[in-house]
């Protein structure tokens, strides 16, 4: 185990929480979590919203260098320890760019536009009201992506360099919820989805952000 005990996370319970606690997991980090929720007001209060103005989770801090974003989050901690044996950055231009293709898809298209619409119109829609048309459109909208996804990963274990990276933490982390929101899958995605949730790393970080789900 590396020591980084200057890492610090908050937020647990969510897919977005999850994904960096799996990063860090895969690569053997120490940190402390702070296991706040996006809806028990301990986001507002005013010694978070200091850390985190837009009161929302995950959030880190390295020692003194703050980030927000899951996406960011996740991706700070490959590029600062990632390594061979465990998560590594990419080594050029070209395979940057197809990680970021990955990436900005997954999480434009399925956790932004679908998964998290159908979370905003479903189970709060105490806060941003009912739509019944949008989450129709929203599920049929995640359905069609998910196809694409579907199709890419007949033969593959992996999405990008048959190795365990960023877009595939993205990925899975939107299949789980998909799943959570009873989608059927694809059966390519079944496979995948399944191969990585027996990964070691992803078990240990799926205990540490659902504690009460185990
Ligand atoms: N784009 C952000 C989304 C963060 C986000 O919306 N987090 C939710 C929980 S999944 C949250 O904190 N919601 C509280 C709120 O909106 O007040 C990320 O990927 O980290």
């Amino acid at each position: 185990m590396q020591k980084h005990s200057a890492i610090q996370f908050w937020g647990a319970g969510t897919m977005r929480t999850f994904r960096p606690l799996w990063a860090a997991e895969e690569m053997g980090l120490q940190y402390t979590l702070h296991p706040i929720g996006p809806r028990t007001g301990e986001t507002q209060t005013n010694e978070y919203t200091q850390l985190n103005p837009k009161q929302k989770v995950p959030y880190m801090q390295d020692g003194a260098f703050g980030l927000s974003e899951s996406v960011a989050i996740s991706r700070y901690l490959i590029q600062r320890y990632g390594s061979d044996q465990t998560l590594s950055p990419m080594q050029s231009l070209e395979s940057s760019a197809k990680e970021d293709e990955w990436v900005a898809y997954v999480y434009g298209e399925l956790d932004e536009t679908s998964l998290y619409v159908m979370r905003r119109h479903g189970d709060l829609a105490h806060i941003y009201g009912e739509s019944p048309a949008a989450m129709v459109a929203a599920k049929a909208y995640a359905q069609k992506h998910l196809a694409v996804c579907a199709e890419y990963l007949q033969d593959k274990d992996f999405l990008l360099n048959q190795r365990l990276g960023l877009a595939d933490i993205m990925l899975v982390s939107c299949l789980d919820w998909a799943v959570h929101y009873q989608f059927e899958l694809p059966e390519s995605l079944q496979c995948y989805r399944q191969l990585h949730r027996q990964r070691a790393a992803y078990r240990r970080a799926y205990a540490v952000n659902y504690p009460k789900t185990l």
